[in-house]
């Protein structure tokens, strides 16, 4: 059916490559802050903060949102925070930071590859918008 392959066709993006496959790559430029074996931290290509640094896992293994996590993910979850707090150190973000991630379209994610936002550099306001 018809709706079908709309369907399918617009679902396409959320689950194949993205934009980071190729930042990981190193096929396209980033500035990148910190790496090990399992994740890359490189700074935001729209900042929102004086510091916005993007943390993602190298091996996507089906996360392209939190929300698609399993409990063999466990540890790549952890790898993601712990790193954001290694790069937060390393920014200087002493007197503290803020750890975004948006899941799905209510969320405002628009990168299909789970990732951390990491911002700081700047006074946080609560709630967020
Ligand atoms: P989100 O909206 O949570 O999915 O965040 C995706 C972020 O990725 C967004 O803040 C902008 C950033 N981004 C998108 N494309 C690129 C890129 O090509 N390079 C860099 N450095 N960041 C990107």
């Amino acid at each position: 059916m018809a709706g079908e392959k709309e369907a399918a066709l617009a679902a396409e993006p959320i689950y194949g490559p993205t934009i980071f496959d190729k930042i990981i790559r190193k096929e396209i430029p980033s500035q990148v802050v910190y790496e090990d074996q399992k994740v890359l931290a490189f700074r935001d290509i729209s900042p929102q903060a004086p510091v916005h640094i993007i943390i993602i896992p190298k091996v996507k293994d089906g996360l392209s949102s939190l929300s698609k996590a399993e409990e063999r993910h466990v540890e790549a979850l952890a790898s993601l925070l712990y790193a954001a707090k290694v790069v937060a150190k390393q920014e200087g973000l002493d007197d503290g930071f803020r750890i975004v991630i948006n899941d799905g379209p209510k969320g405002c994610q628009s990168v299909y590859h789970l990732h951390v936002h990491l911002l700081g550099g700047r006074q946080m306001n609560w709630p967020p918008g």
